[in-house]
């Protein structure tokens, strides 16, 4: 296998500083703070990173706040906002080469599948926010009385908006394109484990011309940056999206100064394999549903219920498409399967699969990991009990669980019975039975012989402890709105 060459452009972009970008321009960190983010492909230190302060974060909120109310931003037009979105989605198409290394870099995953996925998802956020931006319809409401009644759909302020690491420019983009085509304005925190492809578009950010504090970008650790952002009183909004845990603490840091709040949160997301289902079709879904981007997705596929009549085909197919998988660092072409993005979450996963182990569940392939770097064997459990934690829990990487069923009912009571509700799959050929489990699945996204499929257009979001507030379509653009009521005496 080779390896892709890095090209100069990165490889510059590597050797400046990584200030953190607020009010329009590349500051230092104002206690010089910096942190390490590593490959996690061989563990080497990519570069050092500036950390954002207490006061670095009082900076950027009062640039976002000023752009907010009084800057050239409040002042453009519907059309005009549209357009930087659309100018700023040209910019990421034209630099995808280089934002997909870096993220492969920084993340571990497959250059290959940024370029297949993340980017032309982010592009896509971006021109699809760029239309709503002159869309932002209120109503006029037909009321008692002699009066006008008319509602206007604000932006809501300045927004925090915390990402995690498994797709560090894509989340970006989830987070970015709705909140600026309503008119709010952005204070972005990436994921300490990969900050750099947030710094890359804040260049393209520079390059668009957005007015100076509409988007700023902090990087920092959760407990200092992040939480100096949730509780900062002039935020209006955060939007999160990692573990059902931090999430937790989130919505009650945020209650103090009743900020509005939108999670999305983890997953432990079923497939439902009925005894109709077409067994290659399913299994290659169910496959890819859990093994694509390392596992390290919310909506991760990570439980399997396979209808009895059929478990044994279907289990030895996906041994067999593991057998497949080419694990290798991001750079390398032709491979199928990157690193986890740290140690920790190595260590994290590793963990999980010794717990399945000693709780009895079958492990009938992988259960590695490497000796260097972070690469963990794509891994199945076979006959797993639901009370087990491996069945229970996120483990946010390449690790299956498969059960056996008998009836429907029982396959969706058992789908059912997590405090999750994120994603979840149905295999059959017949439709019927598709749309009727798929009305009592209790999850934010139902896929239908298909998985993980999402467009900018189609929300996306959790039940349950997954979250709440749902990402795209038009949907998204209520999580950055108020809903304002005029009255006007028509006496
Ligand atoms: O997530 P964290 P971690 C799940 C997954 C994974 C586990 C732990 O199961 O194994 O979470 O990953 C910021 N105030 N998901 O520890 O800590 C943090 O800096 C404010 C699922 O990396 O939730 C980062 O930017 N912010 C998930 C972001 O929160 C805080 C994706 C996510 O980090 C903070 C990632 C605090 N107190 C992990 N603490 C998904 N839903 O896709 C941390 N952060």
């Amino acid at each position: 296998m080779q390896t892709i060459q890095i090209s100069k452009v990165v490889s510059d972009f590597l050797k400046e500083e990584k200030k953190l970008f607020i009010d329009g321009e590349f500051v230092s960190s104002s206690n010089n703070k910096t942190f390490p983010t590593l490959n996690p492909a061989n563990n080497e230190v990519l570069t050092e990173v500036h950390e954002a302060s207490d006061e670095d974060i009082e900076n950027a909120v009062h640039a976002a706040r000023e752009a907010f109310e009084n800057g050239p931003w409040s002042a453009m037009t519907p059309l005009e906002r549209g357009d930087l979105l659309y100018k700023l989605a040209n910019l990421i198409e034209e630099h995808q080469q280089y934002i997909a290394e870096i993220d492969s870099l920084d993340n571990g995953k497959p250059v290959s599948e940024v370029l297949e996925n993340d980017l032309p998802n982010a592009v896509g956020q971006f021109k699809y926010f760029s239309g709503w931006a002159s869309k932002l319809v209120g109503q006029h409401i037909p009321v008692n009385g002699n009066y006008l009644n008319y509602t206007r759909h604000e932006p809501v302020g300045v927004v925090g908006q915390i990402i995690p690491w498994n797709f560090p420019f894509m989340m970006a983009a989830w987070k970015l394109a709705p909140a600026l085509a309503t008119g709010c304005t952005v204070i972005l925190k990436p994921a300490e484990q990969t900050p750099l492809s947030a710094l890359y578009l804040a260049k393209l950010v520079q390059e668009a011309g957005f007015p100076k504090g509409v988007i700023n970008i902090v990087n920092g650790h959760g407990e200092t940056t992040g939480t100096a952002l949730v509780k900062h009183p002039l935020v209006n909004k955060i939007a999160f999206t990692g573990s059902t845990e931090v999430g937790k603490i989130i919505m009650k840091e945020a209650a103090n100064t009743m900020k509005r709040v939108t999670l999305e949160l983890g997953g432990k997301s079923p497939n439902i394999i009925l005894e109709d289902a077409n067994v290659e079709k399913a299994a290659k879904g169910v496959f890819a549903g859990i093994m694509y981007n390392q596992g390290e997705v919310c909506s991760a596929g990570s439980r399997a219920y396979v209808h009895s009549s059929i478990y044994d085909e279907f289990v030895e197919k996906l041994v067999n498409l593991t057998k497949e998988v080419k694990l290798g660092s991001g750079l390398q072409s032709g491979i199928t399967m990157g690193s986890l993005v740290s140690q920790e979450q190595k260590d994290r996963v590793m963990n999980y699969i010794e717990v399945g182990k000693s709780e009895g569940a079958k492990l009938v392939c992988g259960g590695g990991a490497s000796e260097q770097g972070c690469f963990v064997e794509p891994t199945i459990f076979a006959d797993v009990e639901d009370d087990m934690r491996v069945s229970r829990e996120e483990i946010f990487g390449p690790v299956l669980v498969i059960s056996k069923y008998d009836t429907d009912r029982e396959a969706v009571e058992r789908a059912n019975d997590s405090a999750f509700g994120l994603g979840a799959g149905i295999w059959t050929e017949n439709i019927t039975k598709a749309h009727n489990i798929a009305n009592k699945l209790k999850s934010g996204s139902v896929w239908i012989n298909c998985y993980n499929a999402t467009d900018p257009a189609s929300p996306f979001g959790g039940f349950k402890n997954s979250g709440f507030g749902r990402e795209m379509g038009s949907y998204a653009l209520e999580n950055y709105t108020e809903v304002k009521s005029i009255w006007v005496s028509l006496d």
